[in-house]
C-alpha cells in the first residue's frame, strides 16, 4: 500500500483553506492509503506561541482531523513532538541543505518581511518538514500549492541523500487538489487565506459560528463591478467567493454563474454563506462531541506509538549510512 502523510501546523484555528486545499484530500485517501497525519507542533514554535495557546492548539487541530472525517483506525494522527526521530532527522537533513535553497524559499521570504529578527528556526524548517515526509518514505503529500516548493527540496534532499549514501529514500510526490488548492483572503485576494493573519475578517476558521460566518461573507471584498463571472485575473474576488461557493455546494463554476446572471452581489453572498454554514455545521458538532469526549489524548497516544518503531529505524538506517559510529 502506498504511503501518505501531511501536516498541519497548531499555529491558530483552522481555516476553510486548511480544509479545502489539505484536510479533505486527507479524509479521501485515507480509504486507499496507509496514512500519516501530524499535528507539527515542531514546525509552530518556527514563530513565537503562547505556550497554553499551542497546547490548546494541539489538541484542537488533532480534535478537527477526527471531527473532518479521519479515522483514527484507517490512518495514524499523532503529535511530531510525541515522535522525537522527526527532530533527529530534521537535523541530519539540515547538514545537507544549501543556504541558497532555503533563502530561495517563499514561505520564508513572506514570514520574514518587515520583522527586525526572524529566528533560525524559520529558516530551516523546510529540512523538518523534509523530515517529517522522508522519516516514513511517504509516496504522496497532500497540501495545498503554497506548499509545492517545501515539496521539490524534499524530493531534491532526497535524492541527495541517495545519490551520496546509495538508494534508500522514496521521492515523495505532492499532492494538490485541482479547484480549491489555494483559497484566497476574504479582504484582499492577493494574499492566501491563513490561520495566522491577524485580521479576523480575512478568514473563515471552521469553528466559527454561523452568524460570524454570515457577517465576514457579508463584508468580503468585491470589485465595483456587479457580474458573477469567474475570471482570476480580472475579478478575483468574486471568483475566490465562486470557487468556495462551488467547493461547499457541489455545484460547478458554469452552474453558479447561470443562477446568478443578471443579479447582484448580495445575494449570491447570503447563499454563499448559507452553503458555507451547512458544510461546516456537521464538522462542528462532531468537534465539540470530540473534545467532551476527552478522547484525543489516547488517539495520539495510539498514532505515536504505530509510528515511532518504523521512523525510529529510518534514523538507525540514515545514520548507519551517513557513517555514525552505532551503539552496540
Ligand atoms: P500559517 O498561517 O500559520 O502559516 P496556514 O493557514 O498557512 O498557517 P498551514 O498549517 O501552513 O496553514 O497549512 C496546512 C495545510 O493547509 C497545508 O497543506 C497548506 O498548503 C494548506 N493551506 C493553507 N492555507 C491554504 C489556503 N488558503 N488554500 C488552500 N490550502 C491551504
Ligand atoms: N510546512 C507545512 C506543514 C508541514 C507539512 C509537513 C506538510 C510540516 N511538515 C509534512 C506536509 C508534510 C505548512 O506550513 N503547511
Amino acid at each position: 500500500m502506498k504511503k501518505v502523510l501531511s501536516g498541519i501546523q497548531p499555529s491558530g484555528q483552522l481555516t476553510l483553506g486548511n480544509y479545502i486545499g489539505a484536510i479533505q484530500n486527507f479524509v479521501k485517501l485515507q480509504e486507499t492509503h496507509e496514512c500519516f497525519f501530524m499535528v507539527v507542533d515542531l514546525h509552530a514554535i518556527t514563530v513565537p506561541q503562547d505556550p497554553a495557546d499551542l497546547r490548546e492548539q494541539t489538541e484542537s487541530v488533532a480534535a478537527l482531523f477526527i471531527a473532518a472525517g479521519i479515522d483514527p483506525s484507517k490512518a495514524s494522527v499523532f503529535a511530531q513532538s510525541h515522535v522525537p526521530a522527526h527532530a533527529e532527522l530534521g537535523w541530519l537533513l539540515t547538514t545537507l541543505t544549501n543556504m541558497g535553497e532555503l533563502e530561495r524559499m517563499t514561505q520564508f521570504k513572506d514570514k520574514s518581511e518587515g520583522k527586525d529578527s526572524v529566528g533560525a528556526g524559520l529558516f530551516v524548517y523546510p529540512a523538518l518538514m523534509a523530515a517529517d515526509i522522508l522519516v516514513y518514505n511517504a509516496d504522496l503529500v497532500p497540501v495545498g500549492d503554497d506548499q509545492k516548493q517545501h515539496l521539490e527540496l524534499t524530493r531534491d534532499l532526497a535524492q541527495r541523500f541517495n545519490s551520496r549514501y546509495g538508494d534508500y529514500f522514496t521521492v515523495p510526490e505532492p499532492y494538490i487538489p485541482k479547484v480549491g488548492a489555494r483559497i484566497m483572503s476574504l479582504d484582499d485576494a492577493s494574499k492566501k487565506m491563513s490561520k495566522s493573519n491577524p485580521n479576523a475578517g480575512s478568514a473563515i476558521k471552521l469553528l466559527d459560528p454561523p452568524d460570524v460566518i454570515r457577517k465576514k461573507i457579508s463584508r468580503a471584498t468585491t470589485d465595483s463591478g456587479r457580474e458573477i463571472k469567474y475570471n482570476l485575473a480580472e475579478k478575483p474576488e468574486v471568483s475566490n467567493l465562486m470557487s468556495i461557493y462551488s467547493l461547499c455546494s457541489g455545484m460547478s463554476l458554469e452552474e453558479i454563474e447561470a443562477k446568478y446572471e443578471g443579479q447582484m452581489y448580495g445575494g449570491f453572498k447570503k447563499d454563499l454563506a448559507e452553503h458555507v454554514v451547512a458544510k461546516l455545521e456537521p464538522l462542528q458538532t462532531k468537534y465539540n462531541e470530540i473534545r467532551s469526549s476527552g478522547t484525543i489524548h489516547e488517539i495520539l497516544k495510539q498514532g505515536a506509538e504505530n509510528v515511532s518503531e518504523i521512523a525510529n529505524q529510518t534514523v538507525r538506517d540514515v545514520k548507519e549510512r551517513m557513517g555514525f559510529l552505532m551503539p552496540r
